[in-house]
């Protein structure tokens, strides 16, 4: 089963969000693997936006991530990874759509609400990155046979 790393940014975790958030998750079948509310060091928070260390916004969205707490979560389902991103809608929020968390709830692309990986790979990389293994709990659900 395919999983993803999900995280409510400091903006969400401040505005209220979590619940809302994680409840579009479940709502819709996925299955929660493991989660934590948890303060992002600079360190981590460079190895994971790595990717865009080049890019003019770079220092802001380290000084961003790093500015409270997230609530990092790791999700389960069939096609989660891409599903996940289709819920959160696109990055800057002017351009998500409504019904989207972004769409519904960010206005900025500094300001955007969630993370989620978007590709196998990075889910497997960032899920290393905030997750022990045995910070993941394997759990049956007994309604999966109706999703
Ligand atoms: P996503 O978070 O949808 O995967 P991304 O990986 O391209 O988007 O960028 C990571 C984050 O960086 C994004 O959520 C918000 C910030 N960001 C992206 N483009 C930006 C820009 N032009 N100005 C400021 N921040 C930006
Ligand atoms: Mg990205």
């Amino acid at each position: 089963m395919e999983r993803t790393f999900l995280m409510v940014k400091p903006d969400g975790v401040q505005r209220g969000l979590i619940g809302e958030i994680t409840a579009r998750f479940e709502k819709k079948g996925f299955k929660l693997a493991g989660a934590k509310l948890m303060n992002i060091s600079e360190e981590l928070a460079k190895e994971h936006y790595g990717e865009h260390k080049e890019r003019p916004f770079f220092g802001e969205l380290v000084e961003f991530i790093t500015s409270g707490p997230v609530f990092a979560m790791v999700w389960e389902g069939k096609d989660v990874i891409a599903t996940a991103r289709f819920m959160m809608g696109k990055t800057n929020p002017a351009e998500a759509a409504p019904g989207t968390i972004r769409g519904d709830y960010a206005v900025q692309v500094s300001n955007n609400i969630i993370h989620g990986s978007d590709s196998p790979e990075s889910a497997v990389r960032e899920i290393g990155l905030f997750f022990k293994e045995e910070e993941l709990v394997a759990y049956d659900k007994s309604v999966a046979a109706w999703i």
